[in-house]
């Protein structure tokens, strides 16, 4: 190397390239470059947000409280006492929000509706006035070409229902208002999604109590609130099937994501095995219609008490699995064996204190983590279609003199995160979207508004959005359909 000049070493690389048959990129400027990592036809881009975290107006439209209300009312539970009360003001700004979606180019957006807004109370009459403002927003992007994928339940459980997800019955409410909801929108709205995240709203409201409604209960009151969710989803399924019979139905779950510390076949065995016994109590129990037995016996008197019909509810046929990506868990193959003496077979690496990470700790960076989320899961359970419902970072973000926002780290996170979902599309597994999380900087539930996630800055004081360079970059990669 020493002794040839750049050139001459960059001919040698293309020449024993073009032996190879790899062709490499064009690289010279002001033509169309030739795309290397091109995404399937038809691929959806878009951005996520949800409802509590932008809308604000929590006190209009017939809205009543949520169970997100009262806890981030309450002295201690959130980031400075930070409150959803005005977020983002998306409920007023929505307009301005479609516009920015289509200046990225998006060609879907995935937001919630708030339950509380269409039943205030939970169950019982629903409030038009909720509804009608969601049919403004699905009239607003669909008058811009972009799609809506609507999230049923992203947190906001109304507070009017007692006991929240420790009582069965929070499970029919939520059928009712889904069915009620893909009713009235399947005129227009074709993508559905029952919940979001349910390790987020069972095991972080109920058990560790870092999420609402805050409770720390014992493991057979977690399991059954874990259940209820599961009934709850599924129950969901099938009233939305029942209401709107064509349209497409699916959920958004934030598996743990777990990679073989080597690819080789035996510790990418274990950690498709880690992936299904790690993940039993939920997206494993959804997509197999039944709790495994490693679940069951570990939880042992503590497992959730199942009625008739139940797992049927929730091994219903789904048309999509929505997946929310941020971090990996390294897995090896080992030969360990469980308390009663059945194989095991795998070990979880905890990340060394160097291990790089985001501006909230729990965001490893680790993109390889995007392909085997979608391996894994298409290994053991065969989707018919994949989306990535969220992926994206919180960053450090600081607005520059000249009013820029230079977020070149959360840049560099989706650009490798992306370069590993192209991965999997072109081994060719189902991936059919993917949304950013977030189009806007918003209220990041316990962490309040000190963790910025957007690619749109949002000063909250005016309420200004302005495009962050990873918006820039958004907006050329969906143009591409790509990775830039
Ligand atoms: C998703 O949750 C949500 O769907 C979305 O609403 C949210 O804004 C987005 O991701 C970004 O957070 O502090 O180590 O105990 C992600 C769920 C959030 C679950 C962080 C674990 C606490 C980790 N995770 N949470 S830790």
């Amino acid at each position: 190397m020493k002794d040839i000049s750049r050139r001459q070493f960059g001919k040698t690389v293309a020449a024993s390239a073009a032996l190879a048959g790899v062709t490499l990129p064009e690289s010279s400027f002001g033509q169309q470059p030739t795309e290397v990592r091109q995404f399937p036809q038809g691929f959806v881009w878009g951005c996520g947000t949800s409802a509590y975290q932008i809308e604000g107006a929590v006190n209009e439209g017939g809205r009543k409280p949520s169970i997100w209300d009262v806890f981030s009312h309450t002295p201690g539970k959130t980031h400075n006492g930070d409150t959803g009360d005005v977020a983002d003001d998306s409920y007023h700004l929505y307009k301005e929000d479609i516009r920015l979606l289509k200046s990225l180019g998006a060609g879907g957006y995935r937001f919630s509706i708030a339950w509380p807004r269409i039943f205030p109370h939970g169950t019982g009459q629903p409030n038009p006035t909720g509804l009608d403002h969601y049919k403004r927003v699905v009239d607003e992007l669909l008058a811009n070409g972009i799609t809506p994928y609507i999230t049923l339940f992203h947190w906001d459980l109304p507070a009017a229902l007692r006991g929240g997800w420790q009582a069965r019955d929070t499970a029919l409410a939520f059928a009712h208002y889904a069915g009620y909801v893909a009713r009235q929108l399947s005129d227009r709205v074709q993508h559905f999604l029952t919940t979001n995240e349910f390790s987020s709203f069972t095991d972080l409201g109920y058990r560790t109590g870092q999420c609402a409604p805050g409770l720390k209960l014992p493991a057979a009151q977690v399991n059954q609130v874990r259940h209820h969710a599961l009934l709850a989803h599924g129950l969901g399924v099938q009233s939305i099937r029942a209401n709107a019979p064509a349209a497409k139905v699916g959920l958004a779950e934030n598996p743990t994501v777990y990679v073989p510390v080597i690819e080789d076949r035996e510790n990418t065995e274990a950690a498709r095995r880690a992936t299904r016994e790690m993940n039993a109590p939920f997206l494993t129990a959804v997509l197999e219609g039944k709790y495994i037995d490693a679940y069951l016996k570990h939880e042992g008197a503590n497992a959730p008490r199942i009625a008739a019909g139940d797992m049927q509810a929730i091994g219903s046929a789904l048309d999509f699995v929505g997946l929310n990506v941020y971090a990996p868990y390294y897995v090896r193959a080992d030969g360990s064996v469980r308390a009663d003496g059945s194989p095991k077979g795998y070990a979880i690496e905890p990340p060394p204190s160097s291990f790089p990470h985001m501006a909230s700790p729990w965001i490893t960076v680790g993109p390889e983590c995007m392909y085997w989320a979608v391996r894994n899961v298409c290994d053991l359970w065969h989707p018919k279609a994949i989306y990535i419902t969220e992926n994206g970072c919180s960053a450090d973000d600081v607005v520059t003199a000249a009013g820029r926002i230079e977020d070149t780290d959360r840049v560099m996170y989706l650009r490798n995160y992306l370069t590993n979902l192209h991965r999997a599309a072109a081994e060719g597994f189902p991936v059919k979207g993917y949304f950013l999380w977030s189009l806007l900087d918003n209220f990041e539930w316990a962490d309040g508004y000190s963790k910025r996630f957007g690619i749109h800055y949002v000063d909250f004081k005016t309420e200004k959005r302005t495009p962050k360079l990873s918006a820039e970059w958004y907006r050329e990669a969906v143009a591409r359909n790509a990775v830039v």
